[in-house]
């Protein structure tokens, strides 16, 4: 049987309507370009012009004598210093943002969150007192922008993590001193004839993550709650289906929410939806994809169009006026599926360009003229269209759970704490969590290791967080509803009514998976968990995985404490010495792990089987299924199975199904 692309009804339909109209999709393309066998392993090593050198057959090491085991190393640790470098860069650019805002020069913006304010600078020492919002912002700013440049010393968030924690940290020497100065460090000591024993790289692996876990990814969340508030729940629509036939349709995707607002605030000024009148639409429709998606679904309730491989399939519907686009997970890609259609790409960071695109670079002097100029650009575009094709497929969901409101739920505004959460676990209602996060990849089929993983887990009474393309995953089957919880395990289901959650919370993008940080650390710090975030019955998993970022999310987590699970296949298959230090090396240093296991399913068993041993180890009520039973099983409206999709029964409409 061939393999299914999707599990996706909606995007099978799209691939028939990409064909016709001849574009390109990274569906197709995976099936021409085979990933190189030798690169995918791990074997194969290009840090110098000698090489590059391939480890095969006969070949044990490269031109220089450099062996498997750090061939692989090396490669794993400069894709972990590449992902800390994207996320702690848009940590950056955020910061920059805050500086502007408080010293005036950011028109438009605003500090929103004021008490999240004040809670991030007494983290990072700065003083409240009776100063003036701007003013704690301004110093707030430059602590964090002090991070990056800093050459000793700890990063500030270091504190934040529960103690043994940074004991461990500060014991084995991976408490990072300045986020650039462990990222430049990974690429020398990656660099040909540097640093050439495989633990020793692994290690400062580690280091280089934990600069994006608790310094990039951290900061990014906290300043972006800070200036465009932090998430509460709020409902929202996925899929296709969002997409409006009569209206100028924006889709903003990438991964920094500045512009974004602000293109938000923009599309509801009258001024503007006259204008758009006068082109024939009867408004403007605004939409996400990927993680400056998540971010606008997280804080506004805007619809979400897709997730990672949707994007040229978004464009493919022919209804797209501009897909306005800043950084990482863009697909060039869809600038060849514009040129077939009548959309125009338009990239916004002064950092990326695509050739053939539309660049209207952000600076915050100029945020609101650039935002109007946008979506004005996208308003005189609408009358372009040619053919369109919009599938019937929208899903509703409830999302918009931050750490700061899984706190307050549980307690409300003065009694908050993880206490009921906490308890739920050691009496075995809830028998562990998962963080499932990350990527699409066509490697795998889209979204069925993610949908699978989730359905067997919440049956099971394990409780689900999600952050990026997984939560849009999810989404789109219905997955983030209160409804659900007829779903869940008994236990679970219990709880969830209780605290009046669902069983599936979705905490925002992927630099808010150090959202997910903060709450184990609560959980760990709460009491009767133990002391440690690797004393939790929590797994943390990656079903799809393409992205080096997603390697150092991996990779933060495991040295958070965590166990730490990726699907698709591995990129250190090449050396099982490599295999041995991420896992039970990197257990007995930091009490985390990571392991890669391509079946979604094994995935599911040894999170259980690793949540048991979790409880075993804490001495806490031993989970009995047979007590709490099991929940039924969840189907999902939207959800192609594999007799359909033989049958090629994707391309009916939702509501037929
Ligand atoms: O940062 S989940 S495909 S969009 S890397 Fe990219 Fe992966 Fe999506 Fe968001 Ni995260
Ligand atoms: Fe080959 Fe060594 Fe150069 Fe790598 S660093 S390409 S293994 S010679």
């Amino acid at each position: 049987m061939e393999r299914r692309k999707t599990v996706d009804p909606s995007v099978m339909e799209m691939l028939e309507q990409a064909k016709e109209k001849q574009i390109s999709t990274p569906f197709d393309r995976a099936e021409v370009t085979k990933p190189c066998p030798i690169g995918r392993d791990g074997a194969c090593c290009k840090q110098c012009f000698m090489g590059p050198c391939r480890l095969v057959g006969k070949t044990t090491v490269g031109i220089c004598g450099a062996t498997m085991e750090t061939i692989t190393a090396r490669n794993l640790t400069r894709s972990i210093a590449a992902g800390a470098a994207a996320h702690s860069d848009h940590g950056r650019s955020l910061a920059l943002s805050l500086l502007a805002v408080a010293e005036g020069k950011a028109p438009g913006f605003e500090i929103k969150d004021e008490s999240k304010l004040k809670q991030v600078a007494g983290y990072m020492g700065v003083t409240v007192g009776e100063r003036t919002n701007n003013e704690i912002a301004h110093d707030v700013a430059l602590v964090a922008l002090g991070d990056f440049g800093k050459q000793e010393g700890e990063l500030a968030y270091l504190k934040r993590a529960p103690a043994k924690r940074q004991e461990i940290w500060r014991k084995l020497g991976i408490a990072p001193r300045g986020i650039d100065r462990e990222i430049a460090e990974a690429m020398h000591r990656t660099c040909m004839g540097c640093d050439q024993d495989a633990e020793h790289l692994l290690t400062h692996a580690l280091t280089c993550a934990l600069t994006d876990g608790w310094g990039g990814s951290m900061m990014a969340t906290d300043i972006s709650d800070i200036l465009f508030g932090t998430p509460v729940p709020v409902a929202g629509t996925s899929n296709f289906g969002v997409i409006r036939q009569d209206e100028v349709n924006i889709i903003i995707h990438g991964h920094e929410p500045s512009l974004a607002e602000l293109i938000v605030a923009v599309v509801t000024d009258p001024d503007m939806i006259a204008y758009a009148k006068t082109k024939g639409a009867k408004g403007i429709n605004i939409m996400g994809m990927c993680c400056s998606g998540n971010e606008l679904l997280l804080r506004h309730g805007v619809p979400i169009v897709g997730n990672f491989l949707q994007q040229e399939l978004s464009i493919a519907t022919g209804a797209i006026e501009a897909m306005v686009v800043d950084y990482q997970c863009i697909m060039q890609g869809i600038q060849a599926a514009a040129e077939r259609t009548h959309t125009k790409v338009i990239t916004t960071s002064p950092k990326v360009k695509i050739t053939g695109a539309t660049h209207i670079p952000f600076d915050e002097q100029h945020g609101i003229e650039i935002a109007r100029q946008i979506v004005r650009l996208a308003i005189d575009n609408y009358p372009n269209r040619k053919s369109v094709h919009i599938p019937d497929f929208t899903d509703r969901m409830v999302v918009g759970f931050s750490h700061e409101y899984i706190a307050y739920m549980q307690g409300g505004a003065y009694r908050q704490s993880f206490r009921p959460l906490n308890d739920a676990v050691i009496a075995g209602r809830i028998r562990g969590a998962a963080g499932i996060v990350g990527c699409n990849n066509p490697g795998a089929t889209h979204d069925e290791g993610h949908i699978g993983i989730v359905k067997e887990l919440i049956k099971n009474d394990v409780l689900v967080v999600t952050t990026g393309c997984a939560a849009v995953a999810y989404a789109k089957h219905g997955l983030l509803t209160p409804e659900v919880m007829d779903y869940a395990g008994p236990g679970l289901r219990e709880v969830c009514q209780a605290i009046g959650i669902p069983p599936v919370l979705h905490m925002g993008s992927c630099v808010d998976n150090s959202r997910i940080l903060t709450v184990l650390t609560q959980m760990a710090t709460e009491g009767g968990l133990g002391d440690d975030i690797s004393d939790l019955p929590a797994v943390g998993i990656a079903p799809e995985w393409m992205s080096e970022k997603a390697l150092t999310i991996g990779a933060y987590f495991v040295a958070s404490g965590a166990y730490v699970l990726f699907g698709v296949d591995s990129p250190v298959k090449s050396s099982p010495a490599v295999v041995e230090l991420i896992s039970k090396g990197w257990e007995s240093k930091v009490g985390g792990k990571l392991e890669f296991e391509p079946d979604w399913h094994k995935i599911v068993e040894k999170t259980l089987a690793h949540i048991d041993a979790k409880r075993k180890a804490l001495k806490i009520a031993d989970y009995d299924p047979a007590r709490f039973a099991s929940g039924a099983s969840y189907a999902p409206a939207d959800y192609l199975t594999p007799e359909d999709f033989d049958k090629g029964l994707y391309s009916v409409k939702a509501g037929s199904r």
